[in-house]
């Protein structure tokens, strides 16, 4: 991803930042509120795995790195980025998670860094309301809600692949 894609999205999202800062100084300190999901969606699926998008926004003045995940809709949750191996797009766990820039944000997009949603308890239908919770390094917690949607480009993207079997339930 681009320096100049991140800085676009950091501009469209102004609003977000200046809302998560006064309510930062309202709050005293508190980090509650201060990171946000925004246009947040999940890729509706009747398979036994999918991805959830959106951009997480950091209205604080420190990274903040997002350790893991989970949704009751799906056995197993991963942060997963998108890489190539051997002139291959493939999908993988990120190392060491999705690190949030202070004061800016991470994109997760279909091809790229992604909520990966596996084991899924059943059919995710468009429409459909799926909760995901994200853990933090500091053990803080941010529950958001997407609303699933179909999406027709880049499913090659969202197949399981190879490396992925072992944790495929
Ligand atoms: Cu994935």
């Amino acid at each position: 991803m681009s320096r100049t894609h991140v800085f676009r999205r950091v501009m469209l999202t102004g609003a977000a930042l200046t809302l998560a800062a006064a309510g930062l100084a309202a709050c005293g300190g508190s980090s509650d509120g201060a990171l946000a999901v925004n246009d947040s969606w999940t890729k509706a699926t009747d398979g036994p795995m999918t991805g959830s998008f959106g951009t997480v926004v950091n209205g604080t003045a420190a990274d903040i790195t997002v350790t893991g995940a989970s949704s009751p809709v799906a056995g197993i949750v991963e942060l997963h980025e998108t890489t190539m191996v051997d002139g291959e797009m493939v999908m993988q766990p990120k190392p060491g998670g999705f690190v949030i820039p202070a004061g800016g944000s991470l994109a997760l997009e279909p091809g790229g860094n992604h909520v990966m949603l596996m084991g899924l308890t059943g059919a995710i239908a468009p429409g459909q309301d799926v909760p995901i919770t994200l853990t933090l390094s500091n053990g803080d917690t941010l529950t958001y809600t997407t609303v699933a949607k179909d999406f027709a480009g880049g499913n090659e993207s969202y197949e399981p692949t190879p490396s992925m079997s072992p944790s495929m339930g």
